[in-house]
């Protein structure tokens, strides 16, 4: 079924368009599609496995091998991260939204051809561990793409305590070419090298082995520099005070049964979002948004 999200006074042409589809492993999915560009939202994890600009290779890796299954997160595009980050003892890896179905609330056109989708956590067994509270993610479709996670603490006397992190997954051109600029002078932890903590001297990190670095109080733009696609790739953020750099490489690469062994050549994770000693505390009917936009510019 097409459903067209029509802008007002629009040319056809200009058009917002959503088309709800079975996608892989029979998952409920959207595509969108605007005069300037295409993406993929699965309602499982509220995923946007792709974003692609005309003319443009896909801005999103998506491994070859990700399963797409209830219960199991997708292997590549924008993991939604919440209510915590990483390991935490006896339960899922990065939380639980990622794993859930969402409820698909609303999809608005504008005037200008954007499209915009809205999706909400629906209730489930694991946040009764937590109080009460909303979970929005709103994806924005135009010459960018636009990531806002809204959560909203419904409780009446309880703080809610957790991360957050859209953790970004981007298509790169063979990723030992790729400069990200942005995070210099930034304090990190080296998660490969005991959590020891360091702070960045590089205005031009290279990957040339395992990377795994979680950036504290880092609030600014990052630049993925890629010269064999020949763009850069925008990661801008609002309502983020981390930024985690990722690439598995070699050896994690042939442990993750999701993802191919040579795929670690072509993607690299920069993610957005709130977490370790940037954890966000929400006060009773108190409210938190997670911005990130994402976009990409010829490289001259
Ligand atoms: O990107 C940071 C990270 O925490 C890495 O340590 C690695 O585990 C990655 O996330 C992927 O995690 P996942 O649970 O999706 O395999």
């Amino acid at each position: 079924m097409t459903t067209s999200a029509s802008g007002l006074n629009a040319k056809p042409e200009a058009l917002g368009r959503v088309t709800f589809l079975d996608g892989q492993g029979e998952l409920p999915m959207l595509e969108v599609s605007t005069a300037w560009s295409t993406a993929a939202i699965y309602l499982h994890g509220a995923h946007v496995t792709q974003f692609k600009k005309k003319d443009e290779p896909p801005l999103l890796f998506l491994s070859q091998c990700s399963r797409f299954a209830e219960g199991r997160p997708i292997r590549g595009g924008i993991p939604v991260i919440f209510p915590w980050f990483g390991p935490r003892e006896g339960l899922a890896q990065h939380g639980f939204a990622r794993v859930k179905a969402w409820d698909l609330k609303e999809f608005a056109p504008a005037p200008d051809g954007s499209v915009s989708v809205r999706f909400r956590l629906p209730e489930c067994p694991e946040a009764a561990a937590f109080p009460a509270f909303t979970a929005d993610y709103i994806v924005t479709v135009n010459q960018s793409l636009t990531l806002q996670f809204v959560i909203t603490n419904q409780s009446r006397d309880a703080e809610f305590i957790f991360e957050n992190c859209l953790h970004s997954y981007f298509e790169v051109g063979d990723v030992t070419a790729i400069s990200i600029g942005g995070l210099k002078g930034v304090n990190y932890f080296d998660t490969i090298a005991s959590f020891v903590e360091k702070t960045e001297a590089s205005d031009a990190l290279r990957i040339a082995s395992e990377v795994d670095r979680i950036y504290l109080n880092a609030t600014g733009t990052v630049e993925i520099r890629d010269p064999r696609l020949g763009r850069k790739i925008l990661v801008e953020k609002q309502g983020s005070a981390s930024t985690v750099v990722w690439n598995p490489w070699i050896a994690k690469a042939r442990q993750m049964p999701d993802f191919g062994d040579e795929e670690y050549e072509r993607m690299i994770c920069v993610e957005s979002g709130n977490v370790a000693s940037n954890t966000i505390t929400l006060p009773p009917g108190g409210s938190s948004t997670l911005t990130v936009k994402l976009s990409s510019e010829t490289l001259k």
